[in-house]
C-alpha cells in the first residue's frame, strides 16, 4: 500500500502536471486526519526542497457556506508558500489559468502575525499579535477528480486545496475596526456574486487564528512570527473561467482584484 511519502509524491506530481487523481481514501479508507497532515507536511517538504519558502497558513472550512458547499464539517489548515502568491500591480493580480485543474476563487480576510503564537490563545491575544489585516482572494484547486465528494482527510492531505492566493494592501491601524462585523462583497465581471459579513468566518475571523494555533499545537507546532494567515472564505467559492475579473471589497480595507487570461 502506498505510504505517506508515496502519496505526497503523487499529489505533488498531480499538482505540477495539473492532473486529477482518485481520492486517497478509495485505497486507504482508514486514512486519519493525523496521517493526512503528515502527507501534507511531506508535500510541503518537497516544495521547500525546490526552493519554495513557507510564508504562512490558510484555514479552511471556517464558514457555514463553505462547509455546506463541500459537505465537510470541521476546519482544517494548509500551508502557504511564496510561490503560491499571485503578484499584485496597482491592486490587480493577473492569474494564468494554464497549470490549474479546476480553480475556484473565494473571499477571505488575511492576518499578518507579528509575534509567535502558541497553543491555547484567546481572540484578543490573536488580534494583539497581528501587525496588519488585508482583504484577500484565495484560489483553490483540488488535485482530486471533480473537486467534490472527498473526505476531510483527503482534503487535508491535498494541502486543504490550497493553490494560489492574492493579498490586498495591508491595513496597520485596524485597532478601531470591528473585524467581526465587516461587510464583504465579491464581484465577478462587475456583477455582485457573493456577499457576507466577516462574522461568517468562524463567528469572528480572529477565531480562525485561535483554531489554527490549537490545530498546530496538536503536533507541537506554533504559528511563527511573520506568518500570513488566511482566515477562511466567508462565502462559497466561484469557479474561475477565462477572461474573468474578480473584485473583493471589504469595508474598512483596501480592495483587490484578480483577472484571468
Ligand atoms: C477546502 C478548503 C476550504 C476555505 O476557505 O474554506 C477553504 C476546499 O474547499 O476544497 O479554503
Ligand atoms: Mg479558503
Amino acid at each position: 500500500m502506498p505510504s505517506i511519502s508515496d502519496w505526497a509524491q503523487t499529489l505533488d506530481e498531480g499538482r505540477l502536471n495539473a492532473r486529477e487523481l482518485g481520492r486517497i481514501t478509495e485505497t486507504w479508507p482508514e486514512l486519519s486526519p493525523t496521517d493526512a497532515y503528515q502527507i501534507q507536511a511531506a508535500g510541503i517538504a518537497l516544495r521547500m526542497k525546490r526552493g519554495e519558502k513557507v510564508i504562512g497558513y490558510k484555514m479552511g472550512l471556517t464558514s457555514e457556506a463553505k462547509r455546506r458547499q463541500m459537505g465537510l464539517h470541521s476546519p482544517c489548515y494548509g500551508v502557504l508558500t511564496d510561490a503560491m502568491q499571485v503578484p499584485m500591480r496597482d491592486g490587480i493580480g493577473q492569474f494564468r489559468l494554464a497549470g490549474s485543474i479546476h480553480p475556484k476563487i473565494e473571499p477571505e480576510i488575511a492576518f499578518w502575525v507579528g509575534r509567535e503564537l502558541r497553543g491555547e490563545i484567546t481572540e484578543a491575544q490573536a488580534i494583539a499579535a497581528c501587525t496588519g489585516v488585508s482583504a484577500a482572494l484565495e484560489i483553490l484547486d483540488s488535485r482530486f477528480i471533480g473537486f467534490k465528494y472527498f473526505s476531510l482527510p483527503d482534503v487535508i492531505a491535498d494541502n486543504s486545496s490550497s493553490a494560489w492566493f492574492a493579498v490586498g494592501p495591508e491595513r496597520r491601524d485596524f485597532q478601531n475596526l470591528d473585524l467581526g462585523a465587516l461587510a464583504m462583497r465579491m464581484s465577478v465581471n462587475g456583477q455582485v456574486a457573493q456577499t457576507a459579513q466577516s462574522s461568517e468566518i468562524s463567528g469572528h475571523p480572529a477565531r480562525s487564528l485561535v483554531e489554527l494555533c490549537r490545530l498546530l499545537a496538536t503536533t507541537g507546532q506554533s504559528l511563527p512570527a511573520g506568518s500570513l494567515v488566511l482566515a477562511g472564505a466567508a462565502t462559497a467559492a466561484v469557479p474561475l473561467e477565462k477572461r474573468m475579473s474578480i473584485r473583493l471589497e471589504i469595508e474598512g480595507l483596501a480592495s483587490l482584484e484578480v483577472t484571468t487570461d
